[in-house]
């Protein structure tokens, strides 16, 4: 796509048709090198006689070989696993009242996007159900420039002024002396940083809870974390929090499942995107903005501008101003999402900074990692970081340029290409910064208004519901029980009974700590019911199904069931003894999935044992089947059972005799109401889980 300078019209498909031009497909093409010679053959170097040495003008073996020494690029010190995918946002309606960005204005506009999902603590090859906060990178590419917004799963941070950060990332990457553990925050020093940066109160509650363990990047939120100024055309300002919100609504693992899953399929959320996107169940989210007026900066009891804070939905609403779309998996991920370049200075006019301190750090910190990640100043040549309009200045040269700049004329002003490219007027779309005023002395210091550093933590605490407290409890006690030193085990009992006394005492008494002899955590009962993941229930579609069946099974019932799950646009996968297809008695056959071998049972939202007494007796004498049904049950699962089927139960722990009876166990004979098997199966699948097993 040439830059001629004048504005296209921008469409879904923009960056697709631009990203076209870079795309080569390798079938049915001859082997060249990259200087396009030829090859007559790929499988021995040149060489002086058959048992001889290698010869140095064997410029095919040096140029292949060079290459492959130099495939990897230095992965991101943070965020360095992800997962990306293309897509479109629209918006609702016309946001002109608050912001001049011409992507909020007009709900026929379809917006380019890329989004890049991640993990923060890992490595590149790390797993994906880690217990961490979730990146959650969106590019923008509108028609005044990308816009990205670079935000997490988690709507605060842990610090407060981004001089910290190379302390806090240090503390929570590997220890350096033995590169030990691997995407976790569980040892010494992360928590030796907790305590002593109590600042990071609220955001450990936050890793600590369900959040940090999302089921797919499909079912979690995202957070722009700071707080932004939208401006209008007559450049009246709005501070702005950007929120996501997933179509599916927000939902977890349990850490038991998340564990296993780390073995048993550590691509696991990438897979889950991938497959998703490929089936045509796009990702999609809500985009939604919380704004206060400027004159209001100093209203609330907690200061705007501080990244630990959230601003409670029920005091400032989210309104919901548009919807992305997640619709096509990139082609190549090195390309897109290894290469993509965010950076949360990447604005639009109409979108603006403020004073936030994290923010502020983060305007320079993210250019200058690209520089080394991607080698040089021009990675925004990279396709994947181009923007889709025009781009025009008088920078040059530099590693990698790609762009062939004609004539002599590489500076402003100038006469000889009459001052062009030419600066743009605020009116024809030129970026002006908020003229923010500013008054105050240079120091190294932060306001008092940041100091509180428990309120939000207990408000966090309060808003969750019995079985999210539990879940949090026990991972405080999982991270800091595999703390050694026990002075620190000590310092977060005392630093979390300033959050919540019941929370600090279960803690000292799983980590061998001495409990707070009083508690002295905000006496606050206030809470916000949008903090609770309970609230967000939103159906079944696009769960995954294990059916359990073998030969000899009821052909007519699972028939039934897949149906009715298929009409909801819930997956089911068939999992057997044996590959291939499974049998009835009349001919009438299923292709099989996956065996026991492959499959496994947390990678399912829930399962259903078919019916037929050959089919159960087969099944009975599989091994795996028993903890197929003791996961799904442990992990608060629906589990379906035809009426031959429930003989299995008494797998999943022979002392238990009222299994049958537990919520989400959805049986023939212990069917309430008038419902049929399939609604009922269908319901308690929506419910994702039955936390009330576990209480
Ligand atoms: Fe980042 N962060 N960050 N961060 N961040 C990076 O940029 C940094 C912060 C976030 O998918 C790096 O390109 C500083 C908050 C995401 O490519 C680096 C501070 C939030 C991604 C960097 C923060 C984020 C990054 C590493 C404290 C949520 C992945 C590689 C002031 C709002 C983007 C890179 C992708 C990546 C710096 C804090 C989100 C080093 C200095 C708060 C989603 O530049």
């Amino acid at each position: 796509m040439k830059n001629d300078g004048k504005l296209q019209s921008i469409n879904e498909h923009s960056k697709n048709q631009q990203l076209e031009e870079f795309k080569v497909d390798d079938n049915g093409k001859d082997l060249t090198t990259n200087q396009g010679v030829r090859v007559s053959e790929d499988e021995h170097s040149l060489k002086a006689g058959v048992r001889g040495p290698t010869l140095m003008e064997d410029f095919h073996f040096r140029e292949k070989m060079t290459h492959f020494d130099h495939e990897r690029i230095p992965e991101r010190i943070v965020h360095a696993r992800g997962s990306g995918a293309h897509g479109y946002f629209q918006p609702y309606e016309s946001m002109a009242e608050f912001t001049k960005a011409k992507f909020l204005q007009d709900p026929s506009v379809k917006t380019p996007v890329l989004v890049r999902f991640s993990t923060v603590a890992g490595s590149r090859g790390s797993g994906d159900s880690v217990r961490d906060a979730r990146g959650f990178a969106t590019k923008f590419y509108t028609e005044e420039g990308n816009y990205d917004l670079v935000g997490n799963n988690i709507p605060v941070f842990f610090i407060q002024d981004a001089i910290k950060f190379p302390d806090l990332v240090h503390s929570f990457k590997p220890e350096p002396h033995n590169e030990i553990p691997q995407a976790s925050t569980a040892h010494d020093t992360f928590w030796d940083f907790v305590v002593n940066n109590t600042e990071t109160a609220h955001m450990v509650m936050w890793i600590m809870s369900d959040r940090a363990i999302p089921r797919s990047f499909r079912m979690m939120e995202g957070f722009g974390v700071h707080t932004f100024r939208f401006i209008n055309a007559e450049g009246k300002a709005h501070f702005v929090k950007f929120h996501w919100k997933p179509l599916l609504g927000v939902h977890s693992l349990v850490w038991d499942e998340a564990q296993k899953i780390a073995g048993k399929d550590p691509d696991f959320h990438r897979r889950d995107l991938w497959e998703s996107i490929e089936m045509g169940d796009f990702p999609e989210y809500e985009l939604g903005v919380q704004m206060i007026e400027e004159k209001d900066e100093f209203k609330f009891d907690f200061d705007i501008l501080d990244p630990t804070k959230i601003w409670p939905e029920e005091i400032v609403p989210v309104k919901i101003i548009g919807r992305m779309t997640l619709n096509r998996n990139q082609d190549n991920f090195f390309a897109e999402t290894e290469q993509v370049a965010f950076h949360p200075g990447h604005v639009v006019p109409g979108i603006d900074f403020t004073n936030d301190p994290l923010l502020q750090g983060r305007l320079f910190s993210y250019t200058d990692t690209q520089l080394l990640r991607l080698g040089g100043p021009n990675f925004h040549e990279i396709p994947i970081n181009r923007p889709i309009c025009p781009f025009h200045n008088n920078q040059r040269d530099g590693f990698h340029r790609m762009t062939i700049n004609r004539g002599p004329v590489s500076y402003h002003k100038n006469s000889l290409q009459d001052n062009f490219p030419r600066p743009v007027s605020e009116a024809d779309g030129g970026y002006v910064h908020y003229q923010e005023k500013i008054d105050g002395r240079k120091i190294r210091g932060r306001s008092e208004s940041f100091d509180d550093h428990y309120s939000q933590a207990k408000l966090f605490w309060n808003s969750m519901s019995e079985v999210e407290k539990e879940h949090i409890v026990n991972a405080f006690s999982f991270e800091v029980g595999k703390v050694k030193h026990k002075g620190i085990r000590q310092q977060v009992v005392d630093m979390f009974n300033k959050v919540d006394g019941e929370l600090a005492t279960k803690l000292a008494e799983n980590v061998g700590a001495n409990p707070p002899e009083n508690s002295s955590g905000k006496d606050m009962n206030n809470s916000s019911p949008a903090l609770s993941q309970l609230n967000t229930i939103k159906g079944a579609k696009s769960r995954k199904v294990a059916i359990l069946a073998d030969n000899g099974f009821d052909y007519q019932g699972v028939n039934s069931v897949m149906e009715t799950l298929a009409k909801t646009g819930v997956h089911a996968e068939i999992i057997s003894t044996t590959p291939g297809f499974i049998d009835n008695n009349n001919g009438e056959r299923l292709e099989v999935n996956h065996t026991f071998l492959t499959a496994d049972s947390v990678l399912y939202d829930a399962l259903y044992v078919a019916g037929g007494q050959d089919s159960i007796n087969k099944l009975t004498q599989e091994k795996k089947v028993k903890a197929f049904l003791e996961d799904a049950f442990n992990h608060y699962k629906t589990i379906g059972l035809s009426k031959e089927g429930e003989a299995l139960l008494s797998k999943v722990d022979p002392l238990r005799k009222d299994i049958a009876l537990q919520p989400g166990v959805i049986t023939e004979s212990t069917l309430q109401s008038s419902n049929s098997f399939n609604d009922a199966f269908i319901e308690a699948i929506s419910l994702h889980r039955h936390w009330s097993r576990e209480v």
